[in-house]
């Protein structure tokens, strides 16, 4: 069959919305511009041997220069929306007090040119660019940090409410807490896990606190929400042990997130398995009731799935630290220039699992892409290994809304190749090649290829 052909596909309707994603600190650029302050991120980058090659997002796709070449570019895909990211350290540099109006600016700009291309903006207001302030007073570990945000948030909000229909609070925040304050592979880079579960609270907080001053200020109908990235879990055989892994996996790292969105409460079993790693999630009382406003969309960003085993290799079921086992064992598929396995079914198992468990949940897809060692010749990139795998994961998409999953879009990560965080420049996710020694951008194969796909659905 031909490349990117999958029939799946054209059963999504021609109402079916369309995009491309992208995150400020990837593509901007301009760190020291119109005031903008110091985030994690800046610092993280200037701490030797974090991120590949010392690199940083200091131009990055000079995205903040070039914004109304790179909207042109996204209207010429054809998308429906955009999703971009504003970033709190331009809007508010040290994290609180008054707006920098400067900075703010430029977000204005963004909305309306966007609005003049007939393209949808779709706000990311967090996409782990804190204000580096915020970090030396303690960070997402601490609640001020919750009621900071929020008040952030109202700024953004005030000044882009008339023309922006679509809100999310926070992107990803498993990432922040976990990778963030724990593992310590992004930015701020510290490796404390009760710090970590204390961060997930906050988060949630934040994400509560700013949805319902937005909701209560909205003067037009207005979407909100938050986009989670996740995954299936499923156990590695049918054993005890296996089933117990994939269990506590699941646990934390999707269902501390959307039990309290969506249910109002922490999931019992997790608070069990922080209990016995001596962890208590900071609640106070009132704050679930805040957490668990509705929400109108959950963005979903799906990348991979795993499979766990309770046992190690040498058929231990603790580690040195009297911990249980929680190992993630190879499905033995292809995998991307991440490393990361190749697995779209797992993306209709977890699509049909969430409007199972939490039903009539209306989804979008925020997130889905991936990187490959790309190879420019020719003047272009034939990207056929991308456009399989957008074809594929597209695909599982429309067969999950056949058994019932309520997904309404889908937004390929990434608009253009981009800082990859802790990978540098090394990995390219782009829909559209970038030179970064010349800023010139390249749509790839697979950039044309979504333009005829969005075509075809939305024609018939
Ligand atoms: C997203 O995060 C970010 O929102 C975005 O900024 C980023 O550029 C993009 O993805 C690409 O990385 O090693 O098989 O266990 C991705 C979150 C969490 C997805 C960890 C992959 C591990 C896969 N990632 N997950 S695996």
């Amino acid at each position: 069959p031909t490349v990117g052909s999958n029939p799946a596909i054209d059963t999504l309707p021609a109402t079916f919305r369309w995009g491309v994603a992208t995150s400020a600190y990837q593509i901007e650029g301009a760190v020291h511009e119109d005031g903008r302050g110091p985030s994690i991120w800046d610092t993280y980058c200037r701490t030797p041997g974090m991120v590949h090659d010392d690199d940083n997002g200091d131009i990055a796709c000079d995205h903040y220069h070039r914004m109304p070449e790179d909207v042109a570019l996204i209207a010429s895909l054809g998308v429906d929306t955009y999703r971009f990211s504003v970033a709190w350290p331009r809007v508010q540099p040290g994290g609180k007090g008054p707006v920098n109006a400067a900075g703010l600016a430029f977000y204005d700009r963004l909305v309306d040119e966007l609005l003049g291309k007939g393209v949808d903006p779709w706000v990311t207001l967090y996409h782990w660019d804190l204000p580096q302030e915020l970090e030396d007073a303690g960070g997402w570990p601490e609640r001020d940090t919750a009621y900071r945000f929020a008040d952030y948030s109202m700024l953004v909000f005030d000044a882009l409410s008339d023309r922006v229909r679509t809100w999310t609070t926070l992107n990803e925040p498993w990432c922040s807490a976990m990778l963030g304050y724990y593992e310590g592979r992004q930015a701020p880079g510290r490796q404390d896990f009760e710090a970590a579960i204390h961060a997930v609270h906050h988060l949630l907080l934040g994400h509560g606190l700013a949805t319902q001053r937005m909701r209560a200020a909205a003067t037009a109908p207005t979407e909100f929400g938050i986009t989670l990235n996740m995954a299936h879990a499923s156990p590695a055989t049918d054993s005890e042990a296996d089933r117990e892994a994939a269990r506590r996996a699941d646990g934390l790292s999707r269902r501390i997130y959307l039990d309290p969105l969506l249910r109002g409460h922490y999931p019992a079993d997790v608070v069990e398995d922080l209990a016995a790693r001596s962890v208590k999630l900071p609640v106070n009382d009132g704050d679930l009731e805040i957490i668990a406003q509705p929400i109108d969309v959950l963005g979903v960003n799906y990348y991979s799935s795993h499979r766990f085993s309770g046992v190690d290799e040498e058929g231990r079921t603790t580690d040195a630290s009297g911990l249980p086992v929680d190992r993630t064992v190879p499905f033995g598929r292809p995998v991307t220039a991440m490393d990361w396995e190749i697995v779209p079914e797992g993306f209709t198992s977890l699509l049909v699992q969430i409007s199972q468990e939490y039903p009539g949940v209306p989804m979008v897809i925020t997130e889905n892409g991936a990187a490959f060692d790309d190879a420019f010749a020719d003047g272009g990139v034939q990207d056929d290994d991308r456009i399989e795998y957008l074809a594929s994961h597209i695909g599982a998409v429309a067969l999950a809304r056949s058994q019932g999953a309520d997904v309404r879009g889908y937004f390929a990560w990434s608009l253009m190749d981009n800082f990859e965080w802790s990978y540098g420049y090394a990995k390219r996710f782009g829909l559209v090649h970038v030179d970064y020694d010349t800023q010139v951008r390249t749509p790839k194969s697979s950039a044309l290829w979504y333009r005829d796909t969005i075509r075809r659905v939305r024609g018939r």
